[in-house]
């Protein structure tokens, strides 16, 4: 595996494999659940970025954890969704990266993460590295 060593490669910015922000499905923060569902359901993805107005990072929400949020004793509460806010719900222990963080800082973060957010030195949400556009580029060598 003579690429893996290959500097180039793992010398990759971030910034350079990024989806920037306008292409990135999120929802923000003082969303409902029943806003949430209705991206990630029509974006086709399991789990989106929360943002807040200022295209600040909050965390993570996914369709297991609104599913989990609305599971009843009995049944699925899905009266629930109208009332409970992204924010009490969202995931909010994730990693961040630097647009200039290069792959070999934050390769080892896609073994447990499907995409990696990308924040700038402002706090700013700036976009994502997904494990597909780090594996297309992997598989191109
Ligand atoms: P998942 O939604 O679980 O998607 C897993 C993989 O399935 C994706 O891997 C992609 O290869 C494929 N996939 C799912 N929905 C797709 C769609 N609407 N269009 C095209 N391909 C789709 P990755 O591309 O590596 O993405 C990893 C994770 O990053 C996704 O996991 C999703 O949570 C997030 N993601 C990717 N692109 C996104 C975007 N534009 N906006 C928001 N989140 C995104």
């Amino acid at each position: 595996m003579k690429f893996l060593h290959s500097e180039k490669f793992l010398d990759m910015k971030a910034e350079n494999l990024m989806i920037p922000l306008e292409r990135v499905a999120h929802v923000q923060s003082k969303n409902n659940l029943e806003h949430a569902l209705l991206v990630l359901t029509k974006s086709g993805y399991t789990a989106i970025p929360v943002l807040d107005y200022h295209d600040r990072l909050h965390g993570l929400i996914s369709t297991p954890l609104i599913m989990e949020a609305i599971l009843g004793l009995e049944r699925i509460e899905f009266e629930k969704l109208e009332s409970i806010l992204v924010e009490e719900v969202m995931n909010k222990n994730i990693p961040r990266i630097r647009p200039e963080s290069t792959l070999h800082q934050y390769l080892h973060l896609l073994v447990d993460h499907p995409f990696i957010c990308i924040e700038n030195d402002a706090g700013f949400f700036e976009g994502i590295v997904t494990r597909r556009v780090v594996l297309d580029l992997l598989t191109k060598h």
